[in-house]
């Protein structure tokens, strides 16, 4: 309970991060290699109208010294398997086992497994030590299955006793009586027929083995059970009527074009609050790796115990797990499954497999549009590879792009090649027959905006997807020349092929300059925190980088009337209001206006979008008002009015005299921050009543010279809120939580998705302080907000609507303390 979903719960969907881009070394190296350059070089790149042009010249100017420098980069990145690491991972795992952090030890036993050859004893044995740490955190199903991988890698034959046990005891739990007993009478057998186990050890087995047959009895009793049918639905939301003219579209949304605004998204119909608009699968997505600075050569830590998202998600599908299975060549690749082990090897990881480091040193962008590249080889691109030869052997004079794109590109369904006939397409990215679809052609259309990047930022792409081609070549990786399904295709293909390199480096380049504008970033909310502990915290980290096309098609809105979400590699856009037919359809690319004041959002879209947002939330905001938004404000000691002025501050009323400077203001602030934050450590601690004592005296000093609406304020109630409930005084932290969510409210609005994840979290304190009708009344208000933002199929909704049934179960007059949370945490889930 008491997630404390942290205060200002940031959305910066499509703002880049450090990992987008090459590591800091590489791109400073190229931009000094830039500033050498002759003036007459730099002009040519920088007036270049082609991107094959920009991709030929700066490619031209790659040296072996520069790619010597590249590669002692990525040899920073342990991507190989190193068949000493999984001794040291064993062990490691082996200690947070003993502490009982079996989370812990389920992760470094996977690191082990990822560095161990197949059908080795190294990885028989990292599975079965998995197998235990699962075990014990119950996860039985998955379980079963690390017992298996380690049978089928060999497990030694002297440990099978013991991890057959298991396999029992998991089955006995799951119901599966009767494999149960075929496993203990099995395991009998082999125990007579040829005892491997020394005395001790075999009396034990044989005393557990005589507990285990004694449970299957007792179960044979009671009825079976059949658990882990409730995470089923999740899958199974639909929109209610497809488009016909747009893929994993619902039939209320029409695609648009205009000259200057370029293609949009707009209502055919009248469409309500929580509206399914858009549910679509990337095309294309790489799991971010995680702040995680490379390990540098000579460090006596060389194999690291850190987890990051790399460790807890299928590098495919984004699934979380504890039980990854690695790729067979790396130690970098995780899945959750053999089927994704095997897609992924397929469709991308055979080409990448064995440059990891590199990819890891160029950054995600550029992963990504190895990737595309890579996946374009399984669809019919005949088209698109002929524009790009075309643009190499420069026929192509200078067409505008984009009227160009409309007349080369589309789908050859039905196309004849020989009357050469030019089709006119509507819409760019559409197929023949008018559809847009989540495919590489849609992908390919998406806008580079050549012209608006800088020459520096294009010659760095450029000498990057340049390096990446040329080490594929030498690794004989380059096997692009494409697996098309029609053999006409390919005949025509390999007739048009004038140098396969470069037109892989131009399509990457393309897309690494779409990428800025384009990739969406999948956002999962992290837990800190360990289990045991009553509070966690929880933040939103950048768990992928993606390629949404559809998604792509919205425009953007600092006061976007949609809401996006995502489960795994899908993303899900619903209205979050009422959308007027004919209106356009707009999201969020980050710079939301509660969160961001004008002139920084403004900014922010210019330099990463190259637009100037004309949005109705720019419009009607004054640049800076006089006091700020409520939540920065600062207020008059005197009389509590907001104080207001730039440099210099006087009292808002008029009443007060005296002035004081903002810098004074702000250093108060700051102050105020290190006493919450050593509050925060108390509170982390679990020294909960020095906790309280501290942050009441902060909370008194806040109220002296900041808004009751100030994010600060918010804060500490937050965190007063959750003392109390670490204390189990439900009553007081709901009454803290209250005001936390004022000032929650006052930011981000009534309807937020942040306003829905506080009532949330006010309905579990409520629920757990059995303040019934409060409680009931919350569980109604955070219902409606969160149907909006997360759909009926969400997790928060079951979970409402089962602290909902529960309360109304309730006997009418209950008695003594509370039977249902003795320690607070998902109470509703216990009985
Ligand atoms: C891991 O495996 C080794 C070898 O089988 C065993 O000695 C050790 O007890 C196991 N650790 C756990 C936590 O099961
Ligand atoms: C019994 O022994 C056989 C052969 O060694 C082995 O394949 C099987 O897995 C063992 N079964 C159990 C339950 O230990
Ligand atoms: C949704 O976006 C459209 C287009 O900008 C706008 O006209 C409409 O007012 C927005 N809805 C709300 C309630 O803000
Ligand atoms: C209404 C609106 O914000 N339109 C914008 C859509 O995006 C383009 C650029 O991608 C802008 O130029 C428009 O102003
Ligand atoms: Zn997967
Ligand atoms: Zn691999
Ligand atoms: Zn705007
Ligand atoms: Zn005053």
């Amino acid at each position: 309970m008491c997630q404390a979903l942290s205060l200002s719960l940031c959305c910066l969907l499509k703002i880049y991060s450090s990992m987008d881009l090459p590591v800091d070394e590489w791109k400073y190296y190229l931009l000094q290699k830039w500033s050498l350059l002759p003036k007459s070089i730099q002009l040519t790149i920088s007036t270049a109208e082609t991107l094959s042009d920009i991709f030929l010249h700066s490619s031209s100017l790659l040296q072996p010294e520069d790619e010597v420098f590249l590669k002692r980069l990525s040899r920073g990145y342990l991507v190989e398997k190193d068949p000493n690491a999984p001794l040291f991972y064993r062990k490691e795992g082996n200690k947070k086992f003993q502490k009982k952090d079996y989370t812990g030890a389920a992760v470094l036993y996977s690191k082990g497994v990822s560095h161990s050859r197949p059908n080795t004893e190294d990885i028989s044995l990292c599975y079965a030590n998995r197998s235990a740490a699962l075990f014990h955190l119950g996860q039985y199903e998955t379980c079963l299955e690390d017992i298996e991988r380690a049978q089928m890698h060999g497990y030694p034959e002297r440990l099978k006793p013991k991890m057959m046990l298991r396999k029992a005891e998991c089955l006995v739990t799951l119901g599966r009586l009767q494999e149960a007993k075929q496993t203990i009478s099995d395991l009998e057998r082999n125990f007579t027929a040829k005892p491997t186990l020394e005395a001790p050890s075999c009396q034990i087995l044989q005393r557990n083995l005589h507990h285990l047959k004694m449970k299957v009895q007792e179960k044979k009793t009671v009825p079976e059970t059949f658990p882990g049918a409730v995470t089923k639905a999740f899958e199974d939301i639909d929109i209610r009527e497809e488009n016909k003219r747009i893929s994993s579209a619902s039939s209320s949304v029409g695609l648009c074009t205009d000259p200057v605004k370029g293609r949009y998204l707009v209502a055919t119909k009248d469409i309500l609050p929580g509206e399914l608009l858009v549910k679509e699968d990337a095309f294309v997505i790489v799991l971010n790796p995680g702040e995680m600075p490379p390990l540098h050569h000579g460090l006596e830590s060389k194999w690291d115990t850190r987890v990051t998202n790399g460790d807890l998600n299928c590098h495919r599908c984004l699934k979380h797990t504890l039980a990854t299975v690695p790729c067979n060549g790396c130690s970098y690749a995780k899945y959750c499954s053999k089927e994704c082990l095997q897609q992924a090897w397929e469709l991308y990881h055979s080409s990448e497999c064995a440059v990891g480091g590199l990819l890891l040193t160029l950054g995600v962008f550029c992963h990504v549009a190895l990737r595309l590249t890579l996946l374009a080889r399984f669809e019919n691109i005949g088209k698109v590879i002929k524009k790009l030869c075309d643009e190499i052997s420069n026929k192509d004079i200078s067409l505008p792009e984009s009227k160009n794109l409309v007349k080369t590109l589309g789908d050859s369904h039905g196309e004849s090649e020989e009357t050469g006939k030019i089709v006119e397409i509507p819409i760019p990215g559409c197929n023949i027959n008018g559809k847009y679809e989540n495919n590489y052609n849609a992908v390919f259309n998406l806008l580079p905006h050549t012209e608006n990047h800088s020459p520096e930022h294009k010659f760095l792409c450029a000498i990057s997807v340049s390096a990446l081609c040329r080490q594929l070549e030498a690794a004989s990786l380059l096997a692009f020349t494409p697996g098309l399904k029609s053999s006409k295709l390919k005949a025509a293909v390999a007739t048009e092929l004038c140098a396969d390199l470069n037109i892989w480096g131009v399509a990457m380049l393309r897309h690494m300059l779409q990428l800025q504008c384009n990739a969406q970033a999948i956002t999962t909310i992290q837990q800190t925190g360990s289990k045991e502990s009553i509070i966690t915290t929880s933040r939103q980290i950048r768990l992928a980088t993606g390629i949404f096309p559809v998604v792509s098609l919205l425009n953007h809105s600092c006061r976007p009337n949609t809401s996006v979400s995502f489960t795994n590699t899908v993303a899900t856009i619903r209205a979050a209001q009422q959308i007027g037919r004919g209106q356009e359809i707009l999201h969020c690319y980050g710079p939301h206006e509660s969160r961001m004041d004008v002139a920084e959002r403004q900014q922010k879209l210019r330099s990463q979008y190259f637009f100037d947002c004309s949005c109705p939330a720019c419009h009607t905001e004054k640049p800076k008002t006089a006091a700020g938004p409520s939540w920065e404000a600062f207020c008059c000691n005197g009389c509590g009015a907001l104080m207001q002025g730039d440099a210099v501050l006087s009292c808002g009323s008029g009443s007060c005299t005296g002035s004081v400077s903002r810098d004074q203001l702000v250093c108060r602030l700051q102050h105020l921050q290190q006493q919450v934050g050593m509050a925060w450590k108390l509170l982390r601690n679990g020294k909960l009543e020095q906790a309280i004592q501290q942050l009441l005296g902060c909370r008194q000093d806040a109220r002296s010279f900041l808004s009751a609406e100030h994010m600060m304020v918010g804060e500490i109630e937050d965190d007063l809120a959750q003392a109390y409930a670490a204390l189990g005084d439900w009553q007081k932290s709901a009454s803290h939580l209250q005001k936390s969510l004022q000032v929650v409210e006052a930011r981000h609005g009534p309807s937020s998705v942040e306003m829905g994840h506080e009532l949330f979290k006010l309905a579990q304190v409520l629920f757990n302080g059995f303040a019934v009708p409060e409680a009931l009344n919350t569980i109604q208000k955070a219902e409606k907000v969160l149907l909006v933002h997360c759909g009926p199929q969400s997790s928060e909704i079951q979970e409402l609507q089962e602290m909902r049934s529960c309360l109304l179960d309730l006997p009418p007059t209950p008695v003594g303390p509370l039977v249902y949370c003795p320690t607070g945490r998902e109470p509703w889930q216990m009985k």
